[in-house]
């Protein structure tokens, strides 16, 4: 048994997610959390919100509340979303916690001790009618390359040059659209990034088993030469920079939300400290103790190299991470979710439409794991309707009821083992093997297959054991095949338990199970064999329903498509 502390990216706060959201950090996590739990690991599963920054600013005053509130209540329903996606965060924080104040200024007193951080004075635009510092991207202007009208600050969305924000003709601020915009001079506290190269480079080449999509980002990203970060930011709203001469600016969101790892392990150890270390998860010295993060592509550099510095550069010994899994993207119809633009499918409005499972299913199944996947309401349906309802559904279906049918509601005796079985336990084996590989290796799709095979050949075992035929001539050789058969339902939900969480347990509960199933872990004939004769179960009502393909149109027309 190992420690595995498990993090996944930390949603933004500014709004519900959408699919592609949780696809790239939060469901993995979950399915791997769920999984080395039930191998028997001591999993320590955490999220939070990410709270800080411009956006979550201006989101506010869109809302008409103060940040704190806004902050307050969107973390609240992100909670419970999660919850209803069946998320089994340990602990889902906020980065706007003390805990995660007092590391983030933790975190700069130690680096500035070794010599890592330095003062700077910088200009920065300064929104008169707006009274703050504008972010590059928040002011908007004519681009002085292409003269595009609503070019940003930092780059130009119309040519893709990059931009200063100075270099924009008519430049305005985005937040209300005043041209009394000035130059400021501004004192900063800047991270030594630079003198990292080395030691990050070497540790990164020392991951030989990190997905390339990770490696690559990550080499890349050194190889363009690492500038020097700005870790301070001229806001209100943030974690206070607790130094003199820097009264009224906060640290650059980039800078404290992955301290929130770190400070959201430590909310959850206040709420039971006499039970919760924290520190001894994040301690770089254990050795039972394996670190796995989750995200989507575009925050790889931030774990790869950013945060990394952070720990370095503390002299102390964190944790560093031991594996990322990094996603492509998921598309919606080939386009950008997007939630600015309200584009796409968002967790809400999802479980509008149909149970949480038949988004886990269908999003591990179609994971953008080796590159970009898209979601259409056409493959999404397709997917609920012939692995889940087709294959598995159909399997439990036919199973018990034709078992109460002849049998009655408890398990039956007689026959016996045969070489139908022997068959049948040999490729399960293999396939068992083979889906635990993967899922360890967080090889997403291919596990996800696995699970499909594994179905798939069950319902073989049924068809050709044709129980419905058999007893008509040999009673025993029916009741053997549909207590194998029942059995196969148990190990199927098990197997399927951290993916597809709520309907697993209820299978297991209507073979009279609990639902907290353990790995299979015994010889494969002892799984199989391990529902006894005389056992009570029940038919549960259907799992899941085959979606009629006439919902396909009425999806599209309600949230968009093509
Ligand atoms: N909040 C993801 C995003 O908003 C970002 C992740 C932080 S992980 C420390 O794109
Ligand atoms: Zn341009």
């Amino acid at each position: 048994m190992a420690r595995i502390l498990i993090t996944s990216a930390l949603p933004y706060i500014n709004g519900v997610k959408h699919l592609g959201n949780l696809v790239g950090s939060m469901l993995p996590g979950d399915v791997y959390a769920r999984f080395m739990r039930m191998r028997g690991h001591d999993v320590l599963y955490i999220c939070a919100t990410d709270e800080h920054g411009t956006p979550a600013e201006l989101a506010a005053l869109e809302a008409g509340q103060s940040v704190e509130e806004y902050c307050r209540e969107q973390h609240t329903i992100q909670a419970a979303i999660g919850a209803r996606f069946q998320l089994s965060f340990d602990h889902f924080g906020r980065s706007s916690s003390p805990q995660n104040a007092e590391l983030t200024q933790h975190f700069c007193k130690k680096l500035d001790e070794h010599g890592h951080i330095e003062e700077r004075t910088i200009s920065q635009v300064y929104s008169v009618d707006d009274a703050r510092y504008l972010p590059d991207r928040y002011i908007v202007g004519t681009c002085p390359h292409c003269s595009y009208e609503r070019a940003r600050g930092d780059q130009c969305e119309n040519c893709t040059r990059l931009l200063e924000p100075t270099d924009l003709i008519d430049a305005r601020s985005a937040v209300s659209g005043s041209k009394n915009l000035e130059v400021r001079e501004t004192k900063h506290l800047f991270l030594l990034q630079s003198s990292f190269v080395d030691q990050l480079r070497s540790w990164i080449n020392s991951k030989d088993d990190w997905p390339n999509l990770v490696r690559s980002i990550a080499l890349k990203w050194l190889d363009e030469g690492l500038h020097d970060r700005c870790i301070t930011r001229d806001l209100s709203w943030g974690v206070p920079v607790d130094r003199p001469g820097f009264e009224g600016k906060v640290f650059y969101v980039w800078f404290d939300a992955p301290i929130e790892y770190i400070g959201a392990t430590k909310e959850w150890a206040d709420l039971d400290p006499e039970n919760r270390d924290w520190r001894s998860w994040w301690d770089g010295k254990a050795k039972d103790l394996r670190y796995l993060q989750f995200m989507a592509k575009d925050n790889v550099p931030f774990h790869t190299v950013s945060f990394p510095c952070t720990l370095f550069g503390s002299g102390e010994d964190w944790k560093a991470v031991d594996f990322i899994k990094g996603f492509n993207w998921l598309t919606y119809y080939g386009g950008k979710f997007s939630t600015s633009q309200k584009r796409g499918i968002f967790m809400d409005m999802a479980l509008e439409e149909f149970p949480s499972d038949y988004y886990r299913y269908w999003l591990m199944a179609n994971a953008p794991e080796g590159s970009d996947s898209s979601f259409t309401w056409q493959s999404f349906v397709d997917g609920v309707n012939k692995d889940l309802a087709d294959v598995l559904g159909n399997f439990v279906n036919r199973t018990l009821k034709f078992t109460t049918a002849r049998f009655g509601d408890t398990v039956p005796d007689g026959g016996t083992w045969g070489a139908a079985e022997d068959k049948l336990a040999s490729g399960l084996e293999r396939l068992i093997s083979s889906y635990a590989e993967n899922m360890e290796a967080v090889q997403v799709r291919k596990a996800l297959s696995d699970l499909r095979a594994i179905w798939v050949l069950g319902n073989e075992y049924l068809t050709d054991a044709a129980p419905w035929t058999t007893i008509k001539t040999d009673r025993d050789q029916a009741a053997v095949s549909v207590r194998t058969a029942i059995n196969l339902i148990r190990l199927f939900a098990t197997l399927a338990h951290p993916v597809i969480p709520e309907n697993a347990g209820k299978l297991l509960e209507s073979l009279g199970l609990e639902d907290n199933p353990e790995w299979p872990g015994r010889a494969i004939r002892e799984e199989l064999t391990a529902i006894k004769a005389g056992q009570h179960f029940q038919v549960p009502p259907i799992l899941f329903e085959k979606v009629p393909a006439e919902r396909v149109a009425e999806l599209m027309a309600r949230y968009g498509g093509e």
